[in-house]
């Protein structure tokens, strides 16, 4: 099997203020500025991305927003473009969250472009998908998974799909207080992992795939040994610095 280097993403979500932004990102640098074992992101609202950029970009820590629209520029009233992430030092952008798919209505169909155009501008997508509560309860978590994974990376060569990070967020385990059990978060992933094989053939052991939903210090480790989870992408237990920083140890 491949080796595939952890990803630990945190997503702040609409959160922090600038001075918030800054002194968090003083902090964290300071506590894992030189960590390599594991890739450490900092997903941010976007107007604290120019803040992280001046503390983090020359750092091992990489910074990353939480959407992005799919047209290059133009009149797209409150859009950003990949390449104005790019441009405030950005190397990953979150895609297809499901409080974006849920509250928003963001569909397959736009989330796939938005894949295709932050591949284009050389970002990582960290495409989230995820079954709700409902779907789990009437035995259609496997399906509705596997729809959201096939629809979302429609139309890329397997060079774009290596690039692409996978995060499996079981809706009701959001926020919540309850994760999925490392065994659920294991048996998903691993189904991720042969859907994508089915897309892009022995590339798909390359592809990082990420457990996401109420992932906090004392359920990290177990988690990362499951051998088709390669990290996590962190709510709530990743607006703390010091938090953060402890639970990216406990993955190491
Ligand atoms: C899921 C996760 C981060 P939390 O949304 O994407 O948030 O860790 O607060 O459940």
């Amino acid at each position: 099997m491949a080796k595939r280097h952890p990803i630990i993403a945190g997503n702040w979500k609409m959160n922090k203020s600038l001075r918030e932004a800054q002194d968090y990102a003083v902090r964290l640098l300071g506590m894992l500025g030189e960590l390599t074992e594991i890739d450490v992101v900092v997903c941010a609202p976007f107007t604290a991305l120019s803040v992280l950029k001046d503390e983090l970009e020359e750092s091992v820590i990489h910074i990353g927003a939480q959407d992005m629209f799919y047209a290059p520029n133009g009149a797209y009233t409150g859009e950003i473009s990949a390449a104005m992430l790019v441009d405030v030092a950005c190397t990953y952008v979150i895609l297809g969250h499901s409080e974006r798919r849920e509250v928003l209505r963001e569909t397959d169909e736009e989330i796939a472009k938005k894949v295709k155009a932050a591949l284009k501008a050389g970002l990582t997508p960290i495409l989230c998908v995820g079954e709700n509560l409902a779907n789990r309860e009437e035995g259609k978590a496997f399906a509705i998974v596997r729809g959201q994974v096939e629809k979302d990376l429609t139309d890329l060569s397997a060079d774009e799909l290596k690039r692409v990070v996978i995060a499996y967020e079981p809706i009701w385990a959001i926020g919540t207080g309850k994760t999925a059990s490392s065994e659920d978060a294991q048996e998903m992933c691993a189904m991720i992992r042969s859907t994508l094989a089915g897309i892009a053939g022995v590339v798909a052991d390359e592809i990082n795939i990420l457990y996401g939903g109420s992932v906090k210090g004392d359920n990290i480790a177990e988690l990362m040994e499951q051998p088709d989870v390669d990290g996590a992408l962190v709510g709530g237990a990743s607006l703390e610095p010091e938090g953060f920083a402890q639970l990216v140890q406990n993955a190491v």
